[in-house]
């Protein structure tokens, strides 16, 4: 199984509306979810490093960022894609004008941009099934292209209880699973993560 080195990363854009968003040239992932569920955390995990700014405070991200990255997959082949990192919904502390052009800014780019191939909806593991998670969830399903997939990883999952760890763990048969710090690599490793990216973007299986 061939190691996954990332060549490099960088910052390109942060976009308010869709006439700012980059050229649609390569597969992009996009990470939505509630605010301060984790979604610039992850995305700074996955690439391993400090990319994308996260705060303890709901709300730091008020615009999409595209981080483009480059991976080498195996010894002659590289992959190029971009990451997404959303403003979060559902902060209360946001004007309602202010979130109406969020909401369709977020709306528009989901269901118009054809180079996002992947979108990951990120869930606080200690809040699954919350009413506004599961109305998301359906929209995003409901607007899903044939070639786009739509993926659940759980967050914060560090800060549940072992028993929990392991509930959630079984009863969403082996989820996709993102924590700051190490995790147990029973529930899922960095690299699975990073796998399951590349699956749904190239259509390729970068495990063998
Ligand atoms: N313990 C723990 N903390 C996490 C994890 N993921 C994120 N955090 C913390 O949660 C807070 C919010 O993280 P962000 O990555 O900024 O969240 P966000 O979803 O980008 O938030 P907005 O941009 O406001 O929508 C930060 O203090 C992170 O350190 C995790 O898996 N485990
Ligand atoms: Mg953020």
């Amino acid at each position: 199984m061939n190691p996954i080195k990332i060549i490099e990363s960088r910052f390109l854009i942060a976009a308010t509306h869709l006439a700012q968003c980059p050229p649609e040239c390569v597969p992009e992932v996009a990470f939505v979810g509630r605010s301060n569920v984790g979604k610039s955390t992850l995305i700074n995990r996955i690439l391993q490093c400090q990319i994308a700014k996260s705060s303890a405070t709901p709300g730091k991200t008020t615009s999409a960022n595209f981080f483009s990255t480059t991976w080498r997959v195996a010894p002659q082949e590289t992959l190029r894609f971009y990451c997404i990192d959303l403003p979060g919904f559902g902060y209360a502390k946001v004007s309602k004008q202010r979130k109406k052009e969020w909401e369709s800014f977020l709306s528009a780019l989901l269901t118009q941009r054809a180079s996002i191939k992947l979108i990951l909806h990120l869930i606080d593991s200690r809040h699954v099934g919350l009413e506004l998670d599961q109305q998301v969830h359906a929209f995003l399903q409901s607007v899903l292209h044939p070639d786009q997939s739509l993926e659940r990883v759980f967050t914060k999952f560090d800060k549940l209880p072992k028993n929990a760890q392991h509930a959630l763990y079984q009863s969403h048969n082996g989820p996709l699973i993102s924590a700051q710090g190490p995790l147990n690599p029973k529930f899922g490793t960095l690299l699975k993560l990073q796998r399951a990216i590349l699956k749904s973007l190239f259509a390729k299986n970068t495990d063998v």
